[in-house]
């Protein structure tokens, strides 16, 4: 097993890192920016380096400082979390160039799984149900792509090959707004991310988001740990996650599932990942893949037992799974709520100090933060502070540990997003399950927003 680990993150998942390397007996580097130096797991670690000022592209994003910080520490492997380096394929490459380990996929797959295109081309020849659509770039033949459009019928949507998470979309509607529309995604894909090519796909209109945890090694075992359902969601920042799905079959999650384990042992997959899937009418339909460990990677620990990060990290040191699939059984339901520190009304940031704080607790609840009493979340990075969740022996009592949770919480001195959640927990329609990925944003219309 390696014998020191650089957490090159920030945070909850700093920490969570952090906790996992300790249970393993790993020794840790911290890095970390010069606005960070009072975060649990910088105080934690066994040696801590500030790799540059506040703004991520000096600090987080500074791939030679991270580098350097490896070495003058003697570490063996780099843990990228989430965000940040995580799905950056020439970060990887130059980590395992100077010698170190990076706890993910091998670069050639994150590059494969970046373009969107290429991750839909795999997935069609390995089974995977994706969408109607030019399963390839458009061409620059206005002609052909009326006729394929038609031919898909409309609504369609046009996606960057470089975009993902929501960025450099756009729906179209009828035959005349086409060429424009593909034209407009291309300047803007362009102009994001340095490659114009863009895809069409029949859009549907009102899905759920549900993606499967995946989980492979070195000697070619795969598994898949279930599904999430993510669908309550705001302009594509997940708001609260789900496992397992409410309404899916055992039969649906275990014929997608094996398939997207099937796929991992194809294409040589190691490591954690995630298929994401839109899911409407009762078909699931491939969109991306995740090459890293997600923010809500917890409620899968929760309903199968396993420790994610832990898996991670076996895996990039050459060791089997712990777990074959049979040995994978749901326990329960797992709900968890992200906490922002952001104006519960108009969205804004609210960064400061926290005046107060007090955590919940008691069966089945986790809290999953890197805040105290005093604590100043920094201005600098994304808004979320953590994230509370609760595991019960079914969604009744998950949904009932989760109301309770956030009855307790407690986070003064800065606004957040907890009464959302409060409002979220006793919604008519999240209560009863299976809702898309349009609700939350009509729900807060609907309330004067
Ligand atoms: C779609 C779609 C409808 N039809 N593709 C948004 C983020 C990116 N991951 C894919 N996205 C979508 N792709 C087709 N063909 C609707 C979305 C979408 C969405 C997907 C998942 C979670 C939240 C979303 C919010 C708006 C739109």
């Amino acid at each position: 097993m390696f014998e020191k680990i650089v957490i090159a993150n920030r945070g909850e998942i700093g920490l969570r890192i952090l906790r996992c390397c300790s249970e393993m007996g790993i020794k840790t580097i911290a890095v970390h920016s010069s606005a960070d130096r009072d975060l649990i797991h910088v105080r934690l670690a066994d040696e801590s380096v500030c790799i540059g000022p506040p703004q991520s592209t000096e600090s987080y994003l500074n791939i030679p400082a991270i580098i350097s910080a490896a070495e003058v520490t003697d570490a063996v492997a780099i843990h990228p979390g989430y965000g940040f380096l995580a799905e950056n394929a020439d970060f990887a490459d130059r980590v395992e160039q100077s010698g170190f380990v990076f706890i993910g996929p091998r670069p050639e797959t994150i590059r494969l799984m970046g373009d969107k295109i290429s991750a839909i081309e795999t997935m069609i020849k390995y089974g995977i149900p994706t969408i109607p659509g030019s399963d390839g770039p458009l061409s620059d033949d206005p002609g052909k792509n009326l006729e394929l459009a038609r031919r898909i019928g409309f609504p369609v949507i046009i996606k960057a090959a470089g975009g993902g998470g929501g960025r450099g979309m756009r729906v179209v509607y009828s035959d005349a707004a086409l060429g424009n529309a593909i034209a407009m995604t291309r300047a803007e894909a362009e102009s994001a991310f340095g490659d114009g090519t863009v895809y069409l796909e029949k859009f549907l209109e009102n899905p759920r988001h549900i993606e499967f945890q995946v989980l492979a090694d070195h000697h070619g075992n795969a598994i898949h740990l279930c599904e999430r359902d993510c669908s309550m969601q705001r302009r594509h920042q997940k708001v609260v996650e789900e496992a397992p799905a409410p309404g899916i079959s055992d039969e649906a999650r275990h014929r997608i599932g094996e398939l997207c384990a099937k796929a991992c042992r194809e294409i040589g997959y190691r490591g954690a990942g995630t298929f994401e899937f839109l899911y409407q009418d009762g078909e699931f339909y491939f969109i991306e893949m995740n090459t890293r460990l997600q923010v809500e990677h917890p409620i899968t620990e929760n309903i199968t037992g396993v420790d994610i990060v832990k898996e991670q990290i076996r895996i990039a040191a050459g060791e089997p799974l712990s777990y074959k699939q049979e040995d994978i059984k749901i326990n329960g339901h797992s709900i968890e709520c992200r906490i922002n520190a952001e104006d519960p009304v108009n969205f804004t940031p609210s960064p400061g100090q926290i005046t107060q704080y007090h955590a919940p607790g008691g069966p089945g609840i986790r809290v999953d933060s890197h805040i105290y009493n005093g604590y100043k979340v920094p201005p600098y990075y994304d808004s979320m502070i953590g994230k509370i969740i609760a595991h019960g022996e079914d969604r009744q009592s998950a949904l009932a540990r989760m109301r309770t949770a956030l009855s307790e919480l407690v986070i003064e001195g800065i606004a957040t997003n907890v009464p959302l959640h409060r409002d979220i927990i006793v919604d008519a329609a999240f209560q009863a399950g299976g809702t898309n990925i349009h609700y939350l944003e009509k729900k807060l219309a609907d309330a004067g927003g």
